[in-house]
């Protein structure tokens, strides 16, 4: 990966004393890339988390940045006192020179994070507990970002979750066939357009602008090894106004099937409907406060929009040749996208047992 990535040379931009004793790739992310490394400090071990911003996708890498600096601030700011307050937010570690970010000979940007040990992230969801611990977490992100002062926050990626702007992108995709595979996923192309229907239907409920993270995908929550308490959320480039429900919607699409976003037997792809209990239990513990009647009401609706939503985007993004999520093989952006509708397909069948559920919570 990245041979060309020199990440001990950035890593020597930034104010961390002791020697560098290893940097590797880490995580699964599908966007920027991640680094982990360790120097020592006085005969300890410290690890830090290097990231190089994807300029392709954030075109104002400096927007994106003043919108994190404000955000981690304001939490550290919420969480302290509590205990552990310095694992219940990311910290950002300065350059030799004060700034919060790193530009290399590349123009592309880099920042560096306080590693939070003794936690971890997961691809997929094994326990109900751990669904309801994700949920209350970013629960308690966004209800700690309801008091964050004005200015409003930059959009780093206009349009991220307009649902509408991605199904005429999927269109566009389709009339292009910029790789002539339109025709090898015809089934896909038609399940995708048969659902034009649902694609606006969050834009019309006329509901409140929030601050969201819009990446509320499972491994991007730590979750404390010892206590499996929702720690800390991270990956917070897509921290921007939204609607609640964008976050609540992708907790549904990523923490309530047992298989891997990429799997390729889709029998093992469903809800679990204990999972989306768990997780709308965990989530209105948090942010039930502050919601309105119609969020809640619609959050079954938005875990179905948002995993259809990530289903659009994989398949223009397989139509296209790949051009905007890392692939790591041949059809890799097909199974993602088969995958999505396949979980699609399982919440409408369970969608009005998921409605009486969040009816009888709320009554
Ligand atoms: P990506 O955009 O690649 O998904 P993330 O910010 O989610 O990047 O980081 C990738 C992985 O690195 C996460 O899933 C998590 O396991 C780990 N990680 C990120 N930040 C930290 C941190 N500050 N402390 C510990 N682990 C982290
Ligand atoms: C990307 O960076 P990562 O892997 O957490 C993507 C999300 C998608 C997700 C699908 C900026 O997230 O929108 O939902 O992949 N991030 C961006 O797994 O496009
Ligand atoms: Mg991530």
């Amino acid at each position: 990966m990245n041979r060309k990535l020199d990440p001990a040379a950035v890593l020597r931009q930034f104010e961390i004393p002791g020697e560098l004793t290893a940097v590797a790739p880490y995580g699964s992310g599908h966007i920027n890339d991640t680094f982990c490394a360790a120097f020592s400090q006085a005969g300890q071990a410290v690890r830090v988390i290097l990231q190089r911003i994807n300029g392709n996708i954030f075109k104002r890498p400096d927007a994106l940045m003043e919108n994190i600096q404000r955000v981690t601030a304001h939490l550290a700011a919420q969480v302290a006192g509590q205990p552990d307050a310095d694992r219940r937010v990311l910290t950002l570690i300065p350059t030799r020179d004060g700034r919060a970010w790193h530009v290399d000979a590349d123009g592309a940007y880099w920042r560096l994070y306080r590693f939070i040990e003794r936690a971890s992230t997961f691809d997929a969801v094994t326990s109900t507990e751990q669904a309801y611990q994700a949920a209350r977490a970013f629960g308690e992100f966004q209800r700690h970002l309801v008091t964050l002062p004005a200015p409003r926050l930059h959009d780093t990626i206009p349009g991220f979750h307009h649902t509408p702007g991605r199904f005429a992108a999927l269109e566009q995709a389709i009339a292009a066939d910029a790789a002539n595979r339109a025709q090898s996923v015809a089934a896909e192309i038609r399940f995708a357009l048969a659902r034009k229907g649902i694609t606006s239907v969050l834009l019309d409920a006329q509901l409140p602008e929030r601050i969201t993270h819009n990446d509320t995908k499972f491994n991007n929550v730590l979750l404390d090894d010892s206590t499996g308490e929702g720690l800390c959320v991270i990956d917070l480039d897509t921290v921007m106004p939204g609607l609640a429900l964008y976050d609540f919607g992708d907790m549904v699409r990523t923490t309530t099937s047992p298989a891997a976003e990429d799997e390729r037997d889709l029998a093992k792809v469903h809800l679990q409907f204990p999972m989306f209990e768990a997780l709308v239990r965990g989530y209105l513990a948090t942010a039930g406060g502050f919601l309105t009647s119609e969020e809640k009401r619609l959050l079954p609706f938005a875990g179905k929009l948002i995993t259809f939503e990530i289903g659009l985007r994989f398949l223009t993004d397989y139509l296209a040749g790949d051009t905007y999520f890392k692939v790591h093989r041949e059809g890799h952006n097909l199974d993602r996208a088969r995958t999505q509708f396949k979980l699609v397909q399982s919440i409408e069948e369970q969608e009005e047992e998921m409605n009486r559920l969040v009816d009888s919570i709320e009554r």
